[in-house]
């Protein structure tokens, strides 16, 4: 019974393991790893992409743009403290991803934003996102939707104006 019980946790282990190393792309010499978003709430009219960029190249490569059946436009946002504030802006020349570095997106900094959402993002949803590079050229990903709120940080998101502020409370145990 044991040994069967390892099995198959091995097994489960083994799929884990598949099922996140087939969620990555690659295109011209960057290697995107786990593109993921999040649920959100039904009249959210934004989202943010998250995913890492590596330069697997000798030469530097930048996203410049990016489009999504489920979004009026795509744009490359930055996070910046103004004046104590933690804001985001879109950085109007896209995102350099320099030969041999890596590049992360996260909730609470450098994202990708989905602006104008014609449909609320489920937990479980698979979003298309077309990513253009410079050189590498287009690129065809889909994000993992997590839950509401994922991965989120206290500036997370919270500017972006749908109103919704869900804040972890980490007092009740
Ligand atoms: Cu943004």
């Amino acid at each position: 019974m044991r040994i069967l019980q390892f099995v198959f946790a091995a097994a489960l282990t083994l799929v884990a393991f598949v099922g996140a190393q087939a969620h990555s792309y690659r295109v011209g010499e960057i290697q995107i790893g786990h593109p993921w978003t999040r649920a959100t709430p039904p009249a959210a009219k934004v989202a943010g992409a998250f995913m890492s960029f590596t330069n697997e190249g000798g030469a530097a490569d930048r996203l410049v743009g990016g489009s999504s059946p489920i979004a009026e436009k795509v744009e490359i946002h930055t996070m910046e403290m103004t004046g104590g504030v933690m804001k985001m802006r879109p950085l109007a020349d896209g995102l350099e991803v320099a030969a041999g570095a890596k590049v992360e997106l996260a909730p609470g900094g450098i994202h990708i934003m989905l602006i104008g959402l014609k449909q609320p993002i489920a937990e479980g949803d698979k979003v298309p996102l077309t990513l253009t590079f410079e050189k590498g050229g287009d690129i065809e990903v889909e994000l993992a939707a997590d839950k509401m709120g994922a991965g989120g940080k206290a500036q997370d998101h919270g500017s972006h104006g749908h109103g919704e502020s869900k804040k972890t409370d980490h007092s009740t145990h």
